[in-house]
């Protein structure tokens, strides 16, 4: 054996990394299912990056094992084999290829940057839908009455919530061009009647949202697992972040008389995982950090938005 144990021990662990990568999906150790417009396209780039490495990682990991077992020192310390041995017979075919070192430059450069610019054609649209403000559908002028937006301002150690209040929502809505600058002025200025919750974050199925997202201490991250978004808060900034979620995961609970989420609308588990959705905090921002939960509730359309942001208003603040 001597020391072709090395080319063993980096094959067996480099085998058993790809087997529980392979099997990970089976276990359940997997993105969870995607919960906004956009996340079949962003999972469509996350496969094609990963069919991308899986097949480079195969071909240079299978490559480093054979060489290792190949060309190892032998026991008693002689070089493998002999130094006019030329190329193994594995190797013969490209031989000439090999022995051109301009070649084989050119071949290692150009072939990872047809790849790469194939990943940046295939994403430009995804990231532009995601992150290009003229993309962003939720304006006051569209036609489409979206009038859902939020103000989420991180701090050590908590996300707080920030909506308007029912009669401003409701202006929004009955005269969109009256009142396009208070609507556009939402994020940028408080009222003293908004509605203010923390670690909750209300929106309604099919219906963008905009939230425009700070900071009042240090760098977090609002990231939503189940949404595929994931924006920096950075202090000083305002920076809006928008999705539409496309699934419903709450509803009225009469005997806690609150809105509950982890529900399934088709199934009949009381507590589904799969429907409670994270807001997480992606940015390892302090002690903390592991306990910046909050939650996600899509209520199936805007009038249970509105009865929810109703009861809360009239409740005053509430907390978790
Ligand atoms: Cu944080």
């Amino acid at each position: 054996m001597g020391n072709k144990g090395w080319s063993v021990l980096f094959g067996v662990t480099m085998l058993a990394c790809a087997i529980g990568f392979g099997i990970s999906p089976l276990m359940g150790w997997w993105m969870p299912e995607g919960v906004s417009t956009h996340a079949g396209a962003v999972d469509g780039l996350f496969y094609l990056i990963l069919v991308v490495t899986t097949i480079a990682f195969v071909i240079t990991e299978v490559i480093l094992v054979v060489f290792m077992w190949r060309y190892a020192e032998t026991p008693d310390g002689k070089p493998p084999i002999a130094a006019n041995a030329g190329f193994p017979s594995f190797l013969k075919p490209f031989e000439r290829f090999l022995n051109d070192q301009h070649k084989v430059e050119l071949a290692w450069t150009i072939v990872p940057s047809i790849v790469l610019v194939v990943i940046v054609f295939a994403q430009v649209n995804t990231w532009a839908d995601i992150k290009y403000a003229t993309r962003n559908r939720n304006d006051a002028t569209a036609a489409n009455k979206a009038r859902s937006q939020v103000a989420v301002s991180a701090r050590q150690f908590e996300w707080r919530m920030r909506y308007p209040s029912v009669s401003r929502f409701k202006g929004w809505m009955a005269n969109p061009a009256a009142t396009r600058k208070d609507f556009e002025s939402f994020g940028k200025i408080p009222h003293f009647n908004d509605v203010h919750v923390v670690n909750e974050l209300h929106i309604w199925k099919d219906h963008p949202v905009v939230v425009h997202l700070t900071t009042r201490d240090v760098i977090h991250s609002f990231n939503l697992p189940n949404f595929r978004v994931k924006q920096d808060a950075l202090p000083g900034k305002m920076i809006p972040v928008w999705f539409t979620p496309t699934k419903v995961n709450c509803k009225w609970d009469e005997s806690r008389q609150r809105y509950i989420d982890g529900y399934d609308p088709a199934g009949k588990k009381e507590k589904d995982k799969e429907y409670t959705w994270d807001i997480a905090c992606a940015e390892l921002c302090g002690w903390g950090h592991y306990r910046m939960i909050g939650r996600v509730f899509v209520h199936k359309d805007q009038a249970e938005f509105l009865d929810w942001l109703q009861k809360t208003e009239a409740e005053g603040t509430r907390r978790n």
